[in-house]
């Protein structure tokens, strides 16, 4: 088999998220999420599982960096609870929230482990809600109060800052499918607004992150699919790029180009947001970085979606397997936008593990797919993409919130029941990766 170099100070790192890992959802004074409330109403996650201890990381985070070092890993990527810090969204800070925060910075640089900072990953407090959430515009400067408290607290020790993880899903996952906190169906006014409203919070963060210290290097993490026409027929090709215009651009078109595209404007309709003046030129500031989040990609026809792909291999999750794509949506990107560097902030693959007799995890189909997934970006940064990093998702199960603890994502396994680790053989084989740059 080929060898696959990387350059010689490629990012190699691993991510998680607050509420998917850290458990201890109402100690030392943490407030309540929208997750924490979500995922103890009835009915709304398998199993009836929650976050109140998920993987325990906020006790047993040293045991945690220990097993990020001995995967060497050179980055690790997480975000921080926003009510842990300010347990009402804004006003009273919370001193062992920020402590806790502190303690895991100071041990990953200690471990020579490169923090990257997401200040929001889902786990909204749920006073903000309360008085509007994200469609309220009267709450949005509180995520950039929030900013300047984290950074004015840690920005000595860490220079990549992420305002949002995969806003799309916020919006989508929280207002049409209500398959997420905070559990509204079929709302297309609100998602859309909440869409809008993000991307204004995330340039006020952005402000107020430079403000407290302009040498640290801002950006935001996007979910982004490839989509593929189902065949070469201009039906489905004009489907397949509408779909691209209409869905995937929601972001990036107006983060980069500081407009709407004309396509996704058409399909909103009368749901397209209101938009206040000057909040494009506040969502279109520079980045320093962009965040990619992929895991598999779209076939689109003029039929509609297409799935299942006859022949391909689906993952836990659902979601189709196909490494070239990942290479095709980087180049796509890279041709359609101005954008800085970017980082792979997440990829991974959900597969049933079974612990075997040896007491290992033959992760064998995870392995798998990160090693064709390394190899396409790869590919793409020979094609001229600039990649600095890549983050596996995720250095251990976790709880993956509607799904609660069935998806299994992690290098390294956790039980949930005894909260014992176990790096698989998908982490020892990352571990190689790293240690040699490179991919066989
Ligand atoms: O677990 C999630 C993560 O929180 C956000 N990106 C996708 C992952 C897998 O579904």
């Amino acid at each position: 088999m080929n060898k696959i170099i990387y350059p010689p100070d490629f990012l190699w790192g691993a991510a998680t998220a607050a509420y998917q890992i850290e458990g201890a959802w109402n100690e030392e004074g943490k407030g309540e999420s929208i997750w924490d409330h979500f995922s103890h109403t009835p009915g709304k996650i398998t199993n009836g599982d929650n976050g109140d201890v998920a993987c325990d990381h906020y006790h047993r985070y040293p045991e945690d960096i220990s097993l990020m070092r001995q995967i060497g890993l050179k980055a690790y990527r997480f975000s921080v609870s926003w009510p842990r810090i300010l347990p009402a969204g804004s006003g009273i800070v919370n001193s062992a929230g920020l402590d806790f925060y502190d303690r895991l910075v100071d041990g990953l640089r200690a471990a020579n482990i490169e923090p990257f900072i997401t200040l929001h990953h889902w786990d909204y407090p749920k006073v903000l809600y309360e008085r509007g959430g994200w469609i309220n515009r009267d709450n949005l400067p509180y995520f950039a109060d929030y900013a300047a408290i984290l950074t004015k607290r840690l920005g000595d020790r860490i220079q990549h800052w992420t305002t949002f993880n995969e806003p799309g899903v916020i919006a989508i996952d929280g207002y049409i499918s209500g398959e997420h906190a905070p559990g509204i169906k079929n709302d297309w006014k609100k998602a859309m607004q909440v869409t809008h409203n993000l991307m204004v919070a995330h340039g006020l963060a952005v402000q107020a992150i430079r403000a407290c210290d302009p040498s640290l290097e801002v950006g935001i993490v996007l979910s982004q699919w490839g989509v593929d026409p189902a065949s070469d027929e201009p039906a489905d090709l004009a489907a397949a790029e509408l779909s691209w215009n209409s869905r995937e651009t929601a972001f990036l078109h107006p983060i980069f180009r500081g407009h709407y595209h004309p396509q996704m404007a058409e399909a909103l309709g009368n749901n397209f947001p209101e938009v206040h003046s000057g909040d494009m030129a506040l969502i279109s500031q520079k980045l320093d970085f962009l965040g990619i989040n992929s895991y598999s990609r779209s076939v689109i026809g003029a039929q509609g979606h297409i799935s299942p792909i006859p022949g391909s291999e689906y993952t836990d999750m659902g979601w189709e397997v196909c490494a070239p794509a990942f290479r095709r949506l980087l180049n796509r990107l890279n041709h359609d936008y101005h954008l800085p560097p970017i980082y792979i902030t997440e990829n991974g693959s959900a597969f049933p593990d079974n612990l075997s007799p040896d007491g290992k995890i033959h992760d064998e189909r995870r392995l798998d797919y990160l090693r064709q997934h390394f190899t396409q970006v790869r590919l793409a940064m020979q094609d001229g993409v600039d990649v600095r990093g890549y983050f596996v998702w995720s250095l251990m199960d976790n709880f993956e919130w509607g799904h609660g603890n069935t998806m299994r994502f992690g290098i390294i396994r956790t039980d949930f029941d005894t909260l014992k680790r176990t790096i698989k053989d998908s982490g020892e084989w990352y571990s190689r990766v790293i240690a040699t740059n490179t991919v066989e």
